[in-house]
């Protein structure tokens, strides 16, 4: 027979036709991984006008950066594996995408149907491999169709696609294809069923708290006329765009531990609980679990989770429903002297992050000066999402505050801030110094990024510090005494190391600031925090 052939056709129908279904639904950027059994797909790929391509050598971090940049573009990314194990590294990108409703691609090569479980070489059972969090998952071989018709872009889709060898070939097609793209029908939820939530909770709740938690730029106008209707009491996170909206300025509560006492010992029994937008990284928030029964929750955001083991969430599109819901009740209780017991909190804070400048929390409040307003603010977890939120300025509208808080993972977490980078703006990144670590080969990409200008901000006080308030072993912390300069070498990055910071961070090429926090100011600060 022929090897030759028969084949090489049916690879390239395959591959192209995968390759116009990813057109359809949008796609104009793939991460490659390079491997064996995708070279199929990296020979179109070249050849194609259609797409801009990444090249990465890992897949984990491939996966993140696509993540990163269907966040910034709104539209799907994929990301192309070879087989086996390479497969597997997608997984925390799509867990992430799952729960944060971001849609992703993974075009994974698989070898033909007839290898699965023989153990032969590079065959991993790949089919069902992300479990849930495939939202939609499609297996083709040639002569069978592709079509993400019933995905909702609402999480990971992955494509299987079983190759035949020879998988070397030249591809001929691609003046075939059709550059439209369909439009994604995004479900609008059910909008009378989250009204008349709304209108209860309102009727019902004396004392009612909002948190508003992240949001997308489509929704926030609406939420902020609704807000300054209703008039609540409301912790607005950075991730919201909202934190410093002048509109909201008089009803903000920006004291975020202590809440209930705090409220309680002005005059304000908080009796319920208003989220909107995704869920909180705010304490209260993991409180809430255990006040089953003795606190009215009620949830309004654009995904399906509530958050909490109980509780309802109504899942709509908050751009929609802000727009056309009416607020027409009066809160009878003020709570004017919260508000101003909050204002005093803001100005001894202010004190407090003057007097010890080098404890993390004012590194943070510092850099957060520095930071221009229109800059893109990628936060990773765990205390630089929480500091920002405590400590950042509130002189400085930043409505580009990004982060995955979808499962809060530390991995993954360069990657996605350089996936969202652009040349539209300045590009900010505050990572932890394990977080870091656990992303080491994310710059690999930057010498494909050569026209983006990027600051890498490493907060590295030497662990996990986010530990040090819940575990007395610190081993728990994973304590070390790494600089990143190295890192900084290895990827070409201009390096600056600070203990203080200078009046202003230089900003242009790529950049690894490290920052060191003093650790015996960084408690005074905690001591000075708990007397306020
Ligand atoms: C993938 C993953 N593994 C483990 C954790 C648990 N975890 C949460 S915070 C943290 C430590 C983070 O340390 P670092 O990046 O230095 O930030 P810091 O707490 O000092 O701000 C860990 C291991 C996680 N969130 N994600």
């Amino acid at each position: 027979m022929n090897m030759d052939l028969l084949p090489k056709k049916d690879n390239e129908k395959l591959v192209i036709q995968v390759l116009q279904e990813l057109i359809y639904r949008g796609v104009k950027e793939i991460c490659i991984c390079p491997g064996g059994r995708n070279v199929p797909f990296i020979t179109a790929l070249e050849k194609a006008e259609q797409f801009k391509l990444y090249y990465w050598p890992e897949e984990r971090s491939a996966a993140f950066f696509a993540l990163g940049r269907s966040k910034l573009m709104h539209r799907p990314t994929a990301v192309l594996t070879t087989s086996g194990t390479a497969v597997g590294e997608l997984l925390p990108a799509a867990m992430e995408a799952y729960y944060t409703g971001i849609p992703l691609i993974l075009l994974t090569a698989d070898r033909p149907r007839r290898f699965r479980r023989t153990g032969s070489p590079q065959t991993a059972e790949q089919v069902g491999i992300f479990g849930h969090y495939a939202v939609f998952e499609q297996d083709i071989a040639a002569g069978e169709p592709c079509t993400l018709q019933k995905w909702k872009q609402n999480g990971a889709a992955h494509i299987n696609v079983c190759l035949e060898e020879p998988l070397n070939q030249n591809f001929s097609a691609w003046e075939e294809l059709d550059n439209r793209c369909t439009k994604v029908a995004h479900q609008k939820g059910d909008i009378e069923a989250a009204k008349a939530a709304l209108d209860q909770f309102v009727q019902r709740n004396k004392y009612p708290f909002v948190v508003v938690g992240g949001l997308s730029c489509q929704a926030r106008q609406a939420t902020v006329k609704f807000l300054a209707d209703y008039q609540a009491p409301v912790y607005l996170e950075a991730a919201s765009g909202l934190r410093e909206n002048p509109y909201l300025r008089t009803l903000s509560i920006t004291r975020g531990d202590n809440i209930w006492k705090a409220a309680e010992k002005a005059g304000y029994p908080i009796d319920g609980i208003l989220r909107i937008g995704s869920i909180p990284t705010l304490r209260l928030w993991r409180d809430l679990e255990e006040l089953k029964g003795r606190i009215n929750v009620c949830s309004i955001s654009e995904l399906p989770f509530p958050g909490l083991s109980w509780g309802l969430n109504y899942s709509v599109s908050l751009h929609e429903f802000f727009s056309v819901y009416q607020y027409s009740y009066a809160i009878n209780k003020s709570c004017s002297s919260w508000l101003k017991e909050d204002q005093r909190y803001q100005s001894k804070l202010l004190a407090l992050l003057q007097e010890e400048p080098q404890a993390e929390a004012s590194l943070i409040y510092h850099l957060s000066k520095q930071i221009a307003s229109s800059s893109l603010v990628y936060l990773g977890n765990s205390l630089p999402i929480r500091e920002w939120d405590a400590y950042a300025t509130r002189e400085e509208e930043h409505e580009n505050i990004f982060a995955n808080r979808g499962l809060n993972g530390i991995d993954g977490q360069l990657s996605t801030f350089l996936g969202m980078c652009s040349c539209r703006q300045q590009n900010w990144g505050i990572m932890g110094d394990l977080t870091t670590l656990y992303d080491l080969a994310a710059p690999w990409i930057l010498e494909q990024l050569k026209e983006i200008d990027l600051n890498l901000l490493v907060i590295n006080n030497g662990g996990g510090k986010i530990f040090a308030h819940l575990h007395a072993n610190k081993r728990v912390q994973n304590q070390h005494c790494l600089r990143f300069k190295a890192l900084a070498d290895l990827w070409n990055m201009h390096y600056e190391h600070y203990t203080h910071l200078p009046k202003s961070i230089s900003y242009g090429g790529h950049r690894l600031v490290e920052i060191v926090p003093n650790e015996q100011a960084t408690m005074r600060f905690w001591n000075g925090i708990e007397s306020l």
